[in-house]
C-alpha cells in the first residue's frame, strides 16, 4: 500500500470510529421513547385517577414519577380514526382516516417515519387498526384488525401466523424481544399497543374470579332517559342493559348451536373456537356457577340491568389487570437493562369509554366520558415527582410533542401543539384554549355524526345529520345530563361558543358539509 493509501485509510478508520463514537453519544443523550396505548381503556378505571373502582398499581407507578392529565381530550373518538391523528399530528379530514371504515394512506408524513429519518430505531407492536401495513417502523408486529384475546393472530413483517397464548402477555413479549434484539447504537421509538380493554372484554384465566364478589356502584346517572338531549342520544345503540349481546358481552353461553351462529352470536363462536378444549374447560368451570345462579335469579327490569352493568364491569376491569401486570413488566425490563433512565413512558388510550355512565359501553360521543382519554407522561429528569395538570391538551398533539421531546423540527403542516412546556412545568395554562371535535362513523352503535368545541367550562355540540344542538355548563354540570342550548340564561354564552366552532373549524380548515343558518 502506498504512503498516501495508509494516510488516507487511517483517517477513515479514524473517521468512523467517530461517527460510531456520535452515534453511540446519541443513543445515550436522546431520549427513548415508549408510547403505550391501550384500547377503549377508561380513565376511570385507572386507579391514579381516583375512582375507585380497581387497582392499577403499575401504571399509578408512572404518574408517580409524571404528569398526569385531568384534561387531555380527542379528536375524534373511536379507533382508527385516533390512531391516525396521533401519528400525523392531523385532523381526520386532513390525514384522510375518517371512521373505522377508512385505510391509512401510510405514504404521508408521520412522526414514527421522521423519528426513524433522523436517527431513532422504531417499531410497532399490538394493535394497529389502519389497514394498510406500517410504515416508517423498522419491526412491526401487528394485530389483523381488532385481534382476538385468545390464541391471536400476528402479522409480523407482513407474515400471518397464529401465536398461542393471552394477547395482553403476548404484545409484552414481542415488545421486550424487540427491545433485545434492537440496534442499540440508536436511540428507539416504541409503540406497543394493547388491544384489551376492547370489547368483548375476555379475560385472563389467572383473573377469572377478581370482583367475584364485588358490586362496584352503579354510575347516578345509568338509567338516564336523555331528557333535554336531542334526538343523538336517544337513538344511539350502546346501552349495557338494551345493547349488550348475551354470549358475545355477558358470556352467558359456551357453544352455541349451529342454526344460532348468526351476528354477534356468530362472532362469539368464531372467538371462542380459538380456544383449545382444555382452555374452553376451564373457562366453563369459570363462567358455568354464574350463568346457573343467573338462570335461576329469573331477573327482569332494573335489576337485570343492574346484574349487566356488574357482569361487563367484573370482565371489562379482568382485562384491565393483565393491562396493568403488563406495564410492569415492561418497567421492569426496562430497569433491570438500564434503560429506565432514558425512556420516556407514555401511556395513553385511543379514547375513553363509558362504564355505565348514561346507561352506556362504547365511545363516539363528545359527552366527557369518551372524549377524554387517559395521559400520564414520565420523562426522566424532566418529570420527577408526581403533577396532575388540568391544561387542555389533545391526541392532535402526541406527535409534536414527540417530536419536541426527540429534539426534532416541528413540520409546519402539523395542526397540534407541543405538549412539552407543561412536562416541563413551565406552562400551567390551557395548551389549547378551546378544543375542536368531528365524529364521523354513524353507523355501529348509531351515533350521529357531530361537531363541537369544548373550552375551560362549556361545551357546544352540533349533530349536522340531525341539525340539532347541545350545550353544556360542564361546572354546574359535570355529568352532561341538562342542556342548556335553548336556555335564555345562556344566550350571550351560547354566541360566543358558535363563534369559536366556526372560527376552529376555519383555522383546522374542516369542510363540514351543513352549517345551519343559526350561526
Ligand atoms: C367493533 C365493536 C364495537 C366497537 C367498534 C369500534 N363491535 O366493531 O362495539 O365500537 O369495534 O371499536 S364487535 O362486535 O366487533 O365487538 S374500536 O376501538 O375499534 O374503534
Ligand atoms: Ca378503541
Amino acid at each position: 500500500m502506498s504512503y498516501k493509501r495508509v494516510i488516507r485509510f487511517i483517517v477513515f478508520i479514524a473517521l468512523c470510529v467517530q461517527a460510531k463514537q456520535m452515534v453511540a453519544q446519541n443513543a445515550n443523550t436522546r431520549p427513548n421513547i415508549i408510547y403505550i396505548m391501550s384500547d377503549d381503556h377508561a380513565y376511570q378505571a385507572i386507579s391514579a385517577y381516583g375512582y375507585g373502582l380497581n387497582h392499577t398499581p403499575n401504571i399509578d407507578k408512572l404518574a408517580e414519577q409524571g404528569v398526569l392529565f385531568n384534561r387531555a381530550f380527542v379528536t375524534n373518538s373511536i379507533c382508527g380514526p385516533s390512531r391516525a391523528v396521533m401519528l400525523t399530528g392531523k385532523h381526520s379530514h386532513v390525514n384522510g382516516f375518517k371512521d373505522n371504515h377508512s385505510t391509512f394512506d401510510g405514504s404521508q408524513q408521520t412522526v414514527a417515519k421522521l423519528l426513524h429519518n433522523n436517527g431513532y430505531t422504531t417499531a410497532v407492536i399490538g394493535k394497529w387498526h389502519l389497514i394498510s401495513d406500517p410504515q416508517g417502523f423498522d419491526y412491526w408486529n401487528v394485530v389483523p384488525g381488532q385481534g382476538e384475546y385468545y390464541n391471536p393472530d400476528f402479522i409480523e413483517n407482513g407474515v400471518k401466523k397464529r401465536v398461542p397464548g393471552y394477547i395482553t402477555n403476548i404484545t409484552t413479549d414481542f415488545a421486550i424481544n424487540w427491545l433485545d434484539s434492537r440496534d442499540k447504537s440508536k436511540p428507539f421509538f416504541l409503540m406497543y399497543q394493547q388491544k384489551a380493554p376492547h370489547r368483548n372484554w375476555m379475560p385472563e384465566e389467572k383473573y377469572y374470579h377478581l370482583f367475584d364478589s364485588t358490586q362496584f356502584p352503579v354510575p347516578a346517572n345509568y338509567f338516564d332517559d336523555y331528557q333535554t338531549r336531542t334526538k343523538a342520544a336517544h337513538e344511539q345503540a350502546m346501552e349495557v342493559a338494551r345493547d349488550m349481546h348475551d354470549a358475545y358481552d355477558l358470556k352467558l353461553a359456551f357453544d352455541l348451536p349451529k342454526d344460532q351462529q348468526k351476528g354477534l352470536a356468530g362472532n362469539w363462536q368464531g372467538i371462542y373456537n380459538r380456544l383449545t378444549p382444555e382452555e374452553k374447560k376451564k373457562w366453563e368451570a369459570a363462567y358455568g356457577p354464574s350463568i346457573e345462579a343467573f338462570k335461576k335469579a329469573n331477573l327482569s327490569g332494573k335489576e337485570l340491568a343492574i346484574w349487566k352493568y356488574q357482569r361487563y364491569m367484573r370482565d371489562y376491569l379482568r382485562c384491565v389487570q393483565s393491562v396493568d401486570d403488563n406495564v410492569g413488566r415492561l418497567m421492569e425490563y426496562l430497569k433491570a437493562n438500564g434503560l429506565d433512565k432514558n425512556t420516556i413512558i407514555i401511556y395513553t388510550s385511543d379514547q375513553g369509554f363509558y362504564l355505565g355512565e348514561h346507561g352506556w359501553f362504547d365511545k363516539r360521543f363528545m359527552y366527557e366520558e369518551s372524549f377524554r382519554t387517559p395521559l400520564i407522561v414520565k420523562w426522566p429528569g424532566v418529570t420527577n415527582k408526581k403533577i396532575a395538570s388540568n391544561s387542555m391538551v389533545q391526541n392532535l398533539d402526541f406527535a409534536e410533542t414527540i417530536l419536541d421531546m426527540a429534539g426534532l423540527p416541528i413540520p409546519a403542516d402539523m395542526q397540534g401543539k407541543s405538549f412539552v412546556p407543561v412536562l416541563k412545568g413551565k406552562k400551567k395554562g390551557d395548551v389549547h384554549e378551546a378544543l375542536y371535535y368531528h365524529f364521523y362513523e354513524n353507523q355501529e352503535h348509531k351515533v350521529a355524526k357531530h361537531i363541537g368545541v369544548r373550552t375551560d367550562r362549556y361545551k357546544l355540540i352540533y349533530f349536522y345529520e340531525n341539525n340539532e344542538w347541545e350545550m353544556y355548563d360542564l361546572k354546574k354540570d359535570k355529568s352532561e345530563m341538562k342542556n342548556v342550548y335553548n336556555d335564555p340564561s345562556y344566550s350571550k354564552v351560547k354566541s360566543m361558543m358558535q363563534k369559536k366552532l366556526m372560527e376552529l373549524k376555519k383555522q383546522y380548515n374542516d369542510p363540514v358539509p351543513v352549517v345551519t343558518p343559526q350561526i
